[in-house]
């Protein structure tokens, strides 16, 4: 018989409830999932990627624990090399302490990925392994490392170390996608129009006058540029929409019909809480319960425009899951931030399953250093293996057969079709 009938055979056979389990891991493991959000960066914007034990070390995520677990003070870290930063948090959470956080746990997990030692006093044979890598293969290698064959980035116009990249004309990047990033137009603005107005762009401190209109046009001439897969912005827990605010007047007359007119959906990522300890810089922000009732009335109102939508609060996370079942112009996805947790991951997956199906996107890194993905994507295949291997069990018990198949197309569609649809990277 040819192996792709063997294999119609074997996957359209039902499977015994005591195969289930391995059936889905072994899908997980292999499928090639697309990462749909993450802070990586393709080589051809230059060096703005990070990558490296000292940059996993000095993870943000991290410096927020050292300094429970260490007397050093933020602005006396601050004024260490980054070296010396990574070596207090080495000796501080993985030597003095075991590294039993998720962040921590992490970097294990990478260096065992590379069969480096796990339990060293300090971070020399890591380093020199790190530093005779070349980037180009070791991104192929991650990538595999991890099962994921695109990431999606995080693309600021208004960043002074990115922008000049892309206006030098970066080479685009099969194994990454362009994002529009949206952050300082719509949420500091005062301290960003003066650079639009630099550019050419009509604007003004108050967005009067013809300010949405030339937003607009900014946003079209790096669309042109960097065919972004979609545009995002993080918002904070008190937003508002509709809202009688520059934000809001940039969303309604700028943002929303571009999106419409490049036919790309608007990531909204909702419920930060900025720099309540503004010692700890990136490690200083927290988490507030969001006013879901702007995601409704944007879903109703602008039917024509599709949101990709991840809030910060776990308590906002069923109800985002009955909106969704509302608005098919809403796709849920990740466990964002502080809910990329095993213990709330699972809550979070399990109601989304119950409640959507398969019509949701369960996971994205938010890498921000390039060896991230091997430990994220680690822990996502741990966690939701055996809570969709429980649906499926649930669903043969009550009466229909589950096949390899069954199994094989529902992960792609979670981890890859759900995604290439929403954003017409493949047609519906
Ligand atoms: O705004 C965002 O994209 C967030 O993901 C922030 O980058 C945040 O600091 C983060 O790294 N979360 O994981
Ligand atoms: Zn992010």
């Amino acid at each position: 018989m040819q192996t792709a009938t063997v294999d119609q055979a074997a996957g359209s056979r039902a499977l015994a409830a005591s195969q289930i389990g391995a059936a889905v891991e072994h899908e997980l493991r292999a499928a090639q999932f697309i990462d749909i959000h993450t802070h990586l960066y393709m080589p051809s914007l230059g060096p703005v990627g990070l990558w490296g034990i000292d940059n996993l070390v000095t993870y943000h995520y991290l410096e927020a624990e050292l300094f429970r677990s260490s007397t050093i003070q933020p602005a006396a870290y601050w004024q260490l090399s980054q070296r010396e930063k990574a070596d207090a948090i080495w000796k501080a959470l993985f030597v003095e302490n075991a590294p039993v956080s998720e962040a921590t746990r992490g970097v294990i997990a990478v260096l065992q990925a590379f069969g480096l030692p796990t339990e060293s006093e300090d971070l020399r044979e890591a380093r020199a392994f790190f530093a005779a890598q070349k980037l180009p293969a070791h991104i192929r290698n991650v990538f595999k490392l991890a099962g994921m064959s695109e990431a999606v980035m995080t693309n600021d116009p208004l960043d002074p170390a990115e922008a000049p990249e892309w206006l030098k004309g970066a080479e685009p990047d099969p194994l990454f996608h362009p994002v529009l990033r949206l952050d300082r137009i719509l949420n500091k603005w005062a301290d960003h129009w003066q650079i639009l107005a630099g550019q050419g762009y009509q604007v003004d401190a108050q967005a009067t006058g013809k300010s949405t209109a030339e937003v607009r046009r900014f946003l079209a001439d790096w669309h042109a540029r960097m065919k972004p897969v979609y545009m995002a912005v993080s918002l904070p827990d008190m937003f508002q929409f509709p809202e009688d605010s520059l934000r809001g007047r940039m969303l309604a007359e700028a943002v929303l019909p571009a999106c419409r007119e490049f036919g790309i959906p608007l990531s909204l990522m909702i419920g930060v809480r900025y720099l309540v300890n503004p010692a700890l810089k990136l490690a200083g922000d927290a988490v507030g319960k969001a006013d879901l009732r702007a995601v409704e009335y944007l879903a109703r109102e602008y039917p024509e425009n599709r949101f990709l939508i991840s809030v910060l609060s776990r308590e906002n996370q069923h109800e985002l899951c009955v909106y969704a079942r509302k608005f098919a112009n809403l796709m849920p996805f990740g466990c964002w931030w502080f809910l990329n947790n095993p213990s709330i991951v699972e809550e979070m997956t399990r109601e989304r399953l119950e409640m959507l199906g398969t019509s949701f996107i369960p996971q994205h890194s938010d890498a921000r250093i390039l060896e991230q993905v091997i430990y994220k994507w680690r822990n996502t295949r741990r966690t939701v293996g055996p809570i969709l291997a429980n649906a499926y069990r649930l669903l043969a018990e009550d009466g229909r057969a589950v096949t390899r198949a069954d199994i094989q197309r529902d992960v792609a569609r979670l981890f890859r079709g759900n995604f290439e649809k929403f954003t017409g990277m493949k047609k519906q």
